[in-house]
């Protein structure tokens, strides 16, 4: 069912440094077409650091692990690619539609291949007035029940951040900072909020790992919380203006569902110049280039 690239086979096999990237960033989380332009970045960083890349979406019905430049091109410039979470999984490969898979379809599908080390922007989360519309990203319960090492600048500050540390911790999914005592706020290095745990290595990430398969418990991730730098991050006081002019919006258009992630992320950026984007961007980078440090210590084990 899955078609795992040449390469990313090969990899595999000779037990090299593998890093899952998601799609969904590409194609609903970027504006063309400097998207395609990222994603073919984040891959090169990926080689840079010397651990194979395995973007991860489906063509035409086909769970991809690994794609070449034009099934890239694809992702990031074809109309009416869809937004797969794990549910649609199934119903996207009976239908052969293409979709990006988010954070949940991604770390689901790396898994299967064999993936252990997976890199994104910010996981999905509790969404602020979850008491009205109930919208948690499917990716919490995914994580919950995956053995995936998730790298990301902790949850989209678009969210209410301490529910989705709550839901975590009740999900029962390992969360730590990378090199901070602070929950990254993704286009921000500081949420807020504190993080029980700080790993200070990929040979210390590596360890965790390690033991979460020894221990032997339920099947769920571990979550590295990287911070953007500050020099990198989206100033705060705009990112707290903007952010709430966003979701007046978002509400007064009554934008709900898959929808609402994207929109949000769109407007922001229209409304800081690009600025929010730059600090997006700049959390991925800095993420892949962890994430493929952390495979590089999980293949030595
Ligand atoms: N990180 C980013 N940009 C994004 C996302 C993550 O920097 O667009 C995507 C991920 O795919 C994540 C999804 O899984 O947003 C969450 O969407 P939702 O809230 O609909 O579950
Ligand atoms: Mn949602």
């Amino acid at each position: 069912m899955l078609v795992v690239s040449d390469e990313v086979q090969a990899a595999l096999a000779r037990r090299r440094p593998v890093v899952a990237l998601e799609s969904t960033i590409i194609a609903h989380g970027l504006p063309r077409p400097r998207n395609l332009r990222v994603a073919l970045e984040l891959e090169e960083a990926v080689r840079a650091e010397g651990a194979v890349p395995a973007t991860i979406a489906v063509l035409d019905g086909r769970p991809h692990v690994g794609l070449g430049k034009d099934q890239l091109e694809r992702v990031a410039g074809e109309d009416g690619i869809r937004k797969l979470g794990h549910r649609d999984l199934p119903l996207a490969v009976a239908a052969g539609a293409s979709g990006a898979t988010t954070v949940s379809a991604t770390a689901l599908l790396a898994a299967r291949a064999g993936l252990r080390v997976f890199a994104t922007g910010g996981l999905g989360g509790v969404h602020r007035e979850w008491t009205l519309t109930q919208d948690e990203s499917a990716d919490l319960g995914l994580l919950a029940r995956t053995r995936i090492t998730v790298v990301c600048a902790g949850v989209k500050s678009i969210l209410d951040v301490a529910a989705t540390l709550q839901r975590l911790e009740t999900l029962g999914v390992a969360v730590a900072g990378y090199d901070t005592s602070r929950f990254p706020g993704f286009y921000l290095s500081d949420s807020g909020h504190d993080v029980d745990w700080t790993l200070r290595t990929p040979d210390e990430v590596a360890a965790v790992m390690r033991a979460q398969d020894a221990l032997a418990g339920p099947e769920s991730a571990l979550v590295v919380a990287n911070p953007v730098p500050e020099a990198e991050q989206l100033e705060p006081a705009l990112h707290a203006r903007v952010l709430d002019e966003a979701l007046r919006e978002c509400a007064a258009r009554g934008v709900r569902g898959q929808a609402v992630t994207p929109f949000l992320l769109d407007h922001l950026m229209r409304h800081t110049e690009g600025a929010s984007l730059e600090a997006n961007l700049a959390a991925v980078r800095g993420n892949v280039r962890l994430a493929a440090r952390i495979a590089a210590a999980w293949a030595r084990q």
